[in-house]
């Protein structure tokens, strides 16, 4: 059983986060989801639309996705590898090479984010839908 993590935020499910956790779970059998906490995005200094209950309870929904754990800090990653027996790491290439000390825990894995699509974009162009109106 080949065990995957990824982390995000995941806010405004979009094709975006869906092509990603596709592509984490190809990396193996099992797929951990760590989802940054409502207080943690505010380290981030990310303001979710949906709440940490609301996003986890729609993870939880992808048939991709096999447990959604909560991401409390930046520093969790190197136990939480070690605590769920993880093989792989995958992040979108906006974060290449910033997670690489995990290499001498398990395989990491950057994929190429998909262009076009983000949590941000959805929100400004419905700003300016609104403001249509
Ligand atoms: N993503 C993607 N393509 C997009 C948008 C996002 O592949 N068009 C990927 C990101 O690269 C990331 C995942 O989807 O791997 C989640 O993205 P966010 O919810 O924006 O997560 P982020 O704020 O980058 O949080 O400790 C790591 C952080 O929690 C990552």
């Amino acid at each position: 059983m080949k065990r995957v993590i990824t982390y995000g935020t995941f806010d405004l499910l979009h094709s975006g986060h869906i092509n990603i956790l596709r592509r984490a779970k190809e990396q193996g059998d099992y797929l951990i989801v760590a989802i940054s906490t409502d207080e943690f995005n505010a380290l981030k200094g990310k303001k979710a639309y949906y709440t940490f209950e609301q996003r986890k309870m729609i993870l939880e929904a992808i048939r991709y996705v096999d447990l959604v754990i909560p991401e409390n800090t930046w520093e969790q990653k190197i136990e939480d590898v070690q605590k769920y027996d993880v093989d792989v790491f995958v992040m979108g290439d906006d974060w290449e090479g910033k997670f690489d000390f995990l290499k001498d825990y398990c395989e990491v894995v950057y994929l190429p984010r998909t262009v076009g699509i983000s949590t941000t974009k959805i929100k400004k162009d419905l700003k300016e839908v609104a403001g249509k109106k």
